[in-house]
């Protein structure tokens, strides 16, 4: 088989490529050094192909756009397996198939599924490359936008196949195809997929194996694959956490910073959250909040028995419509350049637009179906420049207000963890939970209400715990236990709070401004951990005074405050049966102390 140098000498991965190449059958193999030159060299082919579009050179340098087949534009849950050997290990809430038989199924599918086609062979680091807490993983794909959009998102090539070969580092391998064999002189498509998807898991074994779709989480298998799915498995093994969680610093006046970790379900913010600026009169008081990572953290005790964590990509993979100046001016600044969108809309003059980039849409587009758009055609057909869940594949370096110490390989101290959800009613803008263990059963009960009817019924909670749902690598209860024992390896136990910025009034308005108003509830949170603040005690935890909060340069009435922290105790009662819906599902496996929470909880109130 044809192929440029290998760029490692470890037998065993070598062994691995043959064996992969001679099931695959690719025309070429290509291992991937990484370098600039090597991106340019993959983006070119692309533009040429038609997979990609080069934006205006002086307003967007550096940046392609690609359009996906209107088939591939999601992650595909119902096609995610999680294939342990028994069933109860993958739990109720995962797709689980016997192993052999999803081997056998696999072998099937992946059989000469590269013919015409090149395998690349791309060595990645999820964390900086050599921190301890890193883990490595080689991805054989055979799509280059794969390739390109991986050296955004982790770090790869030369240096993690120098890791390989020096350290013996453990790999895991992740099998990836688009399902989209070539004939003898068969002509491409621009965005090659199969209508056949499979996202597979192994979690004892570590592998990954992916078919049929080239879109986001599905084929770039280092993040929602890797970073979660098998890494969730690892750190219950190994005694850490891996988590759907966005780290943040936050910088008071004193110039200390004071580190949380958050976990949102989808359509709360997350992002917008990893990236806030301070309400002008704080900044100018000296508060600053710095980016570590949006989506993904590993967490893991240190040798002191405290928290530490690194975000595991070296990218953003974020949802471009919504994203603004208004909504987060520091995503937009790292988008600027160097960034691949995906099935955004196009501007005449190269430029890239979606829904909410700015008030006025442009008066024409090339939507991301490559037709026609015009602000009178979506009037009458509601029809959308952007496909929803569009993104951006950004460098984070190149957001402003990353932490100087987002790379360090040990990652930083985390003092605090939220939850939280998109909830009208019922939950208050904050409060504080008890101890670690009513932390654990504040997240393990998290929940946003359904926004759009499509999904199911508008106003209904969907549990979403820990926002781990699509993401845990094995049986939710067994996940709950892992991290109720996770604080028997802490000295110091971060304190655990629960916000929900979209609390409304009974006419339906948001009680809470939200964005940059939201580090107001940081303060309270720093000053809570930080033992400079007192707290009022809830049947649910502590909770703000109105005089805790800082209030300068925002006219917030206190009877606004009142109602954004009430606690009702008709509510919680319906919030309290509700929440044991869920641990009906997977009550074999639910640790007693979550049990006993919801008891005490039932108690108090
Ligand atoms: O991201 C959001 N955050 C977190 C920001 C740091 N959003 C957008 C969510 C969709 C992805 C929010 N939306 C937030 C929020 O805190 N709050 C709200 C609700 C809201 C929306 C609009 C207004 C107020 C609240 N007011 C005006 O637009 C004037
Ligand atoms: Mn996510």
């Amino acid at each position: 088989m044809k192929s440029n140098p290998i760029l490692s000498h470890n037998v065993h991965l070598n062994r691995w490529v043959n064996k992969m190449a001679a099931l695959c059958r690719p025309d070429q193999i290509h291992w991937v050094d990484g370098s600039r030159g090597e991106y340019n060299q993959l983006c070119d082919g692309m533009v040429k192909q038609g997979t990609l579009t080069r934006l205006n050179r002086k307003e967007w340098p550096g940046c392609f756009l690609a359009r996906s087949d209107a088939r591939d534009v999601a992650r595909v849950e119902e096609r995610t397996f999680i294939c342990s050997l028994s069933q109860n290990a993958a739990g109720p809430t995962n797709n689980w198939m016997e192993p052999f038989a999803m081997r056998r199924k696999l072998r099937g599918l992946f059989q000469g599924c590269m013919a015409g086609r090149t395998m690349y062979v791309l060595a990645f680091s999820m964390g900086p490359v050599g921190s301890p807490m890193s883990q490595i993983g080689v991805q054989l794909t055979d799509s280059p936008y794969v390739v390109v959009s991986m050296r955004i998102m982790a770090r790869i090539g030369r240096k993690v196949f120098a890791l390989i070969d020096r350290d013996f580092k453990r790999v895991v391998p992740c099998m990836h195809s688009v399902g989209a064999p070539l004939g003898p002189g068969a002509k491409d498509v621009p965005w090659p997929c199969n209508d056949e998807k499979y996202i597979v898991h192994f979690p004892e074994t570590r592998e990954i194996w992916s078919y049929g779709s080239g879109y986001g989480g599905n084929a770039l298998v280092g993040k929602k694959c890797f970073a979660l799915r098998i890494a969730s498995a690892m750190a219950r093994d190994e005694g850490w956490l891996a988590e759907h969680m966005l780290i943040l610093g936050v910088e008071d006046p004193r110039g200390e910073k004071t580190y949380v970790a958050a976990a949102f379900p989808s359509a709360c913010g997350k992002t917008n959250f990893a990236m806030m600026i301070p309400p002008e009169p704080m900044k100018k008081k000296g508060w600053k909040v710095w980016t570590v990572g949006d989506d993904i953290a590993w967490i893991k005790p240190d040798a002191a028995g405290r928290l530490h964590a690194i975000n595991p990509e070296a990218g953003f993979f974020g949802v471009a419509p919504g994203t603004s100046m208004r909504t987060n001016p520091n995503a937009m600044a790292a988008l600027r350049k160097n960034t691949l969108f995906t099935n955004v809309a196009l501007t005449d003059d190269g430029g890239v637009w979606w829904e909410g980039m700015t008030e006025q849409p442009p008066s024409h587009l090339v939507d991301w179906q490559g037709r026609d758009w015009t602000p009178a055609l979506a009037r009458e057909t509601g029809a959308l420049a952007a496909h929803p869940n569009a993104r951006f594949t950004a460098p984070a370096a190149q957001c402003p207000t990353m932490d100087p110490d987002w790379e360090k390989p040990e990652g930083v101290p985390i003092s605090a963890i939220i939850f939280g959800g998109r909830r009208a009613t019922t939950l208050p803008l904050v409060y504080q939970t008890f101890n670690w263990s009513s932390g654990v059963y504040a997240g393990a009960t998290m929940g946003s209400e359904m926004t759009a009817a499509a999904a199911g019924t508008v106003g209904k909670v969907r549990r979403d715990p820990m926002a781990m749902i699509p993401f845990c690598g094995y049986h939710m209860g067994d996940y709950f236990r892992h991290w109720i024992n996770i604080q028997r390896r802490l000295k110091e136990t971060p304190r655990i709070f629960n916000v929900n910025w979209f609390r409304k009034n009974g006419a339906g308005a948001y009680l809470w401004p939200g964005f940059s108003q939201n580090l107001r509830v940081l303060k309270w949170i720093v000053d809570r951990v930080r033992g400079r603040a007192l707290g009022r005690e809830t049947p649910i935890g502590w909770v703000p005074r109105y005089e805790d909060f800082d209030w300068d340069g925002l006219d917030f009435p206190r009877e606004q405050f009142e109602s954004l922290q009430e606690f009702d105790r008709a509510s919680w009662r319906m919030e309290i049966i509700g929440q044991g819906e869920l641990f009906f599902d997977l009550h074999d496996r639910l640790p007693k102390e979550l049990v006993y929470e919801r008891e005490l909880l039932i108690c108090r109130m």
